[in-house]
């Protein structure tokens, strides 16, 4: 009915886990369900709305807005099991789309706003989704054109503004109930599909299931001390698996706490909402941590608009330990360091770690049931403190990428373990350390970019006859893009050459190389590959560059 090819946890192991208590079968709303039944006024969602007012929603108003947006959705002609691609802003809006989905079963695939016609089309077709919902106006892109530009070159039926879908704050909505006989969607039913970080070309989609999005999110909020007084910032991408469930907006709302939207990371934005909501904990990349850092330092009165926060989470790429050493002193919050991943596993240090693991590790397992493996290149488990290759399983960490059999063989053991790509070192007390990665992405300030599909848009430039791309270390954004490209005989390049094909192919910004190299030819490895890692040292900026580059 599903029409996805979705590799399911082999039954003895989906058993163990159900036994264990840690699949629960439920619906991953239900905990927002009891909340509004036990305490409807306490304070669910809030935050600037896209018209710069402040919206508050208690339990009770967030329940009625699901439900009413779930009856739009059906109204829409959407059904339990299909798949909509969801592209909108940060706002509250995000929070009763999300339930109203879960609850129907409607399956969003959490695209980003960056994502262009390249991206969308291609995640229409791997998802077979019918529908794109999108927040009409980001920034000044008309989002309704691209959508519908989308629908009519791919397999979706039809594009819905959010706003037409879920109802104006304020309004009230408790007359529309549920509906539909029978138990609705959950246990291991798809709750979400997350998009991987991409290796080998454009994003794959992961599904996560009611049973183990619940899972991570429980668990995530256990480990941060989540409760009813938490009141949690979701500051980046509301799609993104750190502030959807790390344990973000479902672990917050599972444990009746607050959560205020941000419409941007930028400090000025964020120190306001910390003072005005007595925000409590957060998460942010380590780009946006080192300007929140800065601002700081510019100007010290505004550390008192952070009073109120406690716990700083950091991840999606590698927090340099000098900037891990700042946080406590200089923004007056703990720090807890978050390597986690699309795909599942989230390693997290903890509140009562010594400082030592807090600024100088990623941590480890949130869960006891994580199962880890660090080897070299030959299979063969490294020796504690010797860096390897990371593989994992467990309750939360899906078997397979959808509609990907091909591809699924290469990144998936055929016992089931996940090539996480990322090379690590295990320290003797079991904490990581992230050393560097083994899979083709440049990490752009903790969005990450597939080398290889910014080659295959680079080859669209009929002046190009090789092209590799690489990761090259930039003080701002952690790496940034850059290409080198060989020409056909007789012919140049420029950057501007490579962006218009881009941008001729509708493909995300965030793609478009910062910096062109045009070489003769390409270093080799010995089996002739090209050599990616000299390529990186030769591109590498020199420490001035890297200072100068804005
Ligand atoms: C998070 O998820 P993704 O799917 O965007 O990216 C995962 C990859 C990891 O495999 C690793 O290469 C990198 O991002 N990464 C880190 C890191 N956290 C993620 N590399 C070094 N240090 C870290 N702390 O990025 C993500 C998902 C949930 C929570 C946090 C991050």
């Amino acid at each position: 009915m599903l029409n996805l090819d979705i590799v399911k946890w082999p039954d003895d192991v989906a058993g163990a886990y159900r036994a264990a208590g840690l699949w629960r079968g439920g619906n991953l709303a239900d905990a927002v369900d009891d909340h509004a039944a036990t305490r409807p006024d306490a304070v669910a969602v809030r935050g600037p709305d896209t018209d710069l007012t402040h919206v508050d929603l208690t339990y009770g108003d967030l329940v009625d807005h699901a439900r009413t947006t779930g009856a739009n959705l059906v109204a829409a002609g959407l059904r339990a099991g299909d798949r909509v691609l969801v592209q909108v802003a940060n706002t509250w809006r995000f929070v009763p789309l999300l339930l109203a989905c879960l609850r129907r079963g409607v399956v969003p695939v959490m695209c980003l706003t960056g994502h262009r016609e390249r991206e969308l089309t291609h995640l229409a077709d791997l998802t077979r989704a019918r529908a794109i919902l999108v927040t009409a106006d980001v920034r000044g892109v008309d989002h309704l054109a691209l959508a519908r530009r989308v629908v009519a070159g791919s397999c979706l039926e039809q594009a819905l503004d959010i706003d037409d879908v879920v109802p104006r704050a304020g309004s009230s909505a408790r007359a529309v109930t549920e509906g539909g006989a029978g138990h609705g969607p959950g246990g291991e039913d798809p709750a979400v599909l997350l998009l991987s970080g991409g290796t080998g070309g454009l994003p794959k989609a992961i599904c996560r299931t009611h049973d183990d999005y619940g899972y991570n999110a429980r668990t995530a909020a256990g480990v941060c001390g989540v409760s009813r007084s938490t009141v949690y910032l979701a500051v980046l991408p509301l799609g993104h698996n750190f502030p959807l469930a790390c344990p973000g907006i479902l672990g917050v709302l599972g444990a009746g706490g607050t959560v205020v939207v941000s419409p941007s990371p930028r400090p000025e934005v964020c120190f306001e909402l910390v003072r005005r909501y007595g925000v409590t904990m957060t998460a942010l990349v380590p780009t946006v941590a080192q300007r929140w850092l800065d601002h700081v330092g510019q100007d010290p009165a505004s550390r008192g608009d952070l009073d109120s926060l406690r716990l700083l989470q950091v991840g999606g790429s590698r927090l340099a330990d000098s900037v891990a050493r700042r946080i406590g002193p200089e923004l007056g919050c703990a720090l807890q360091q978050v390597f986690g991943m699309a795909e599942g596993l989230i390693n997290m240090t903890r509140l009562d770690d010594p400082d030592d693991v807090v600024t100088r590790t990623q941590g480890r397992p949130m869960s006891g049931h994580d199962e880890l493996r660090i080897l070299d290149e030959d299979g063969a488990a490294v020796a504690d403190g010797a860096p390897g290759l990371l593989l994992t399983r467990g309750p939360y960490t899906p078997r397979g990428y959808v509609n990907a059999a091909a591809y699924n063989r290469e990144a998936f053991t055929p016992d089931g373990w996940f090539r996480t790509g990322d090379v690590v070192r295990r320290r003797r007390d079991g904490n990581l350390v992230v050393e560097g990665r083994d899979k083709d992405i440049i990490n752009r300030g903790g969005e990450k970019i597939s080398a290889e599909d910014v080659e295959d848009l680079a080859y669209r430039c009929p002046a190009v006859l090789h092209a590799a791309a690489v990761a090259v270390p930039d003080a701002s954004l952690g790496e940034r893009v850059c290409l080198a490209v060989v020409p056909r005989e007789g012919r140049t390049v420029t950057l501007e050459d490579i962006h218009t094909e881009m941008r001729a192919a509708g493909a995300a910004r965030t793609k478009y190389p910062d910096k062109l190299h045009v070489v003769d030819a390409f270093p080799l490895t010995g089996v002739g590959k090209i050599d990616k890692k000299a390529l990186r040292l030769r591109f590498a900026p020199t420490r001035e560059e890297e200072r100068s580059t804005p």
